[in-house]
């Protein structure tokens, strides 16, 4: 993906047919990117896997679901939504299995859970876009960055509700994920514009809200997005802009309740540089962090299909979390 190539509009799609070998891949590769995709993705190839098993003995057909479970798992580290997604789907396979369901009920068990999981995901933007989309203004201008779904639900719900609100996308470097969130919203006939990652100072003065959205959300309310959002969000704090994080439940991060830290993703050099610039320079180094950290204290509030919370709350909704895993 680059600036130049065509612009690819991803859709919020439903229960797709693909094996896991291909999931992982599309996955690790980002041709399927944003964190609630990956998870409906990730869903969906356990759901082709339990389809496509030839095994009959459900040992087996248990230790290898589970297997394909840690595949996907692995396929990137910190949208917390895709351990969440695969681990609540294999949480109703794990109980079906201990009660001693024969290997037929734990198949359907499985299916249903996964369908279920991808069903609620697309739900869940419906309910952020018309909790969301309250707290926007009539002729708000806001600035969002990086192709989050559930902001872009915020920003469909803002347009259609006729508050006749201007879009500024910040266009999220290195690879342009905000041109995709900008065709997207000009699609749906909003007004939109584009700017570098490092104007959103020059233009702050003109904007009345920023908007995100998150691949994960730790105990203590900070948040896990596209690099560039922290620096976003400090800015509209110092402007005194209010940020709203978007963010379905599952992308709230259990493990940082018992101390452990959201990783952070670092890739490949040649998505920041050329190939040929690389090998022209090969003393100069590269680093791509893909995600960054912004603390609690520049988020306004989280807005969740559950309802809106305040960062300081997060808590409340990883122990839910906690019960169904
Ligand atoms: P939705 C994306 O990560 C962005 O950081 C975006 O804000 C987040 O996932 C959430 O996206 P990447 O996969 O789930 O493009 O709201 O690296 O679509």
């Amino acid at each position: 993906m680059s600036k130049s190539e065509p612009i690819n509009i991803p859709t919020v799609s439903g229960v797709v047919d693909i094996d896991v070998d291909t999931a992982y891949t599309q996955i690790k590769d980002m041709r399927i990117h944003g964190a609630g995709r990956i998870a409906r993705l990730a869903a969906s190839a356990l759901k082709n896997f339990v389809d496509n098993s030839k095994v009959s003995d459900r040992d087996q057909f248990f230790k290898n679901i589970m297997d394909s479970g840690e595949k996907l798992r692995s396929a990137r580290p910190t949208a917390v939504s895709l351990p969440n997604g695969v681990n609540i789907v294999l949480a109703s396979t794990k109980k079906s299995y201990n009660l001693g369901d024969s290997l037929d009920d734990i198949k359907e068990v499985t299916i249903n859970a996964a369908e279920k999981f991808v069903h609620d995901s697309l739900d869940a933007y419906n309910k952020i876009g018309e909790y969301g989309g309250k707290r926007i203004r009539n002729g708000d201008t806001v600035i969002t960055i990086c192709n989050s779904e559930a902001a872009i639900s915020v920003l469909k719900n803002a347009h259609d509700t006729g508050k006749g609100i201007k879009i500024v996308c910040c266009e999220t470097r290195p690879l342009f994920q905000g041109h995709k969130t900008a065709a997207t919203l000009a699609k749906h006939g909003c007004d939109v514009t584009i700017i570098i990652d490092s104007a959103v100072r020059k233009f702050i003065d003109k904007i009345d809200r920023a908007v995100c959205g998150a691949d994960a959300v730790a105990v203590n309310g900070a948040l896990v997005n596209k690099i560039g959002t922290s620096q976003l969000a400090a800015i509209a704090h110092e402007a005194r802009v209010k940020l709203m994080a978007a963010a379905e439940t599952y992308k709230f991060y259990p493990d940082t309740m018992f101390g452990e830290l959201t990783p952070i993703e670092e890739r490949d050099a040649t998505e920041v540089c050329s190939e040929e610039y690389l090998k022209t320079y090969p003393n100069i180094k590269v680093r791509n962090p893909v995600f960054d950290v912004t603390p609690p204290e520049n988020i306004d509030v989280i807005v969740t299909e559950k309802g809106i919370i305040p960062p300081a709350n997060a808590s409340l909704i990883i122990k839910e979390l906690i019960e169904l895993l």
